[in-house]
């Protein structure tokens, strides 16, 4: 009883801020309900074509937040090799966002779903 209705302030505070934001969204289509940008965000997309777009990040060390999109028919997700930690994962069409502490250095990034690293997705995240 008590944990539905904290959900449900929560639903209602998310509808809230969904139409704060879409209020201040100035001269847009306001059509970007899903709009995957989040403020400081590194944002990648993972193509149907099995790329990441772009394939060069760069970051201040820190916390890093890295927020993927989905190709509308393939899904990937965003795995740092050298901590091996799987940052985000989106589904076909979605997007997804992870944040993650990272020291001063370069790193690998790649889309650990079968056959998508080998087809080229793959990048590198400098992080100074
Ligand atoms: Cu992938």
């Amino acid at each position: 009883m008590a944990r539905s209705l904290r959900s449900a302030r929560h639903l209602v505070l998310a509808v809230g801020a969904a139409v704060a934001l879409a209020a201040c969204g100035g001269g847009d289509d306001g059509a970007t309900t899903d709009d995957p940008a989040v403020a400081g965000a590194l944002a990648v997309t993972g193509t149907d074509g099995l790329k990441f777009e772009p394939t060069s990040l760069e970051a201040e060390a820190g916390e890093v937040t890295v927020s993927l999109t989905c190709g509308e028919a393939v899904a990937h997700n965003f795995v740092i090799e050298e901590i091996d930690d799987k940052v985000a994962d989106c589904n076909a069409g979605g997007t997804d966002t992870g944040t993650v502490e990272l020291e001063a250095g370069e790193y690998t990034f790649y889309c650990d779903l079968p056959g998508h690293r080998s087809a080229g997705m793959e990048g590198t995240l400098t992080v100074a």
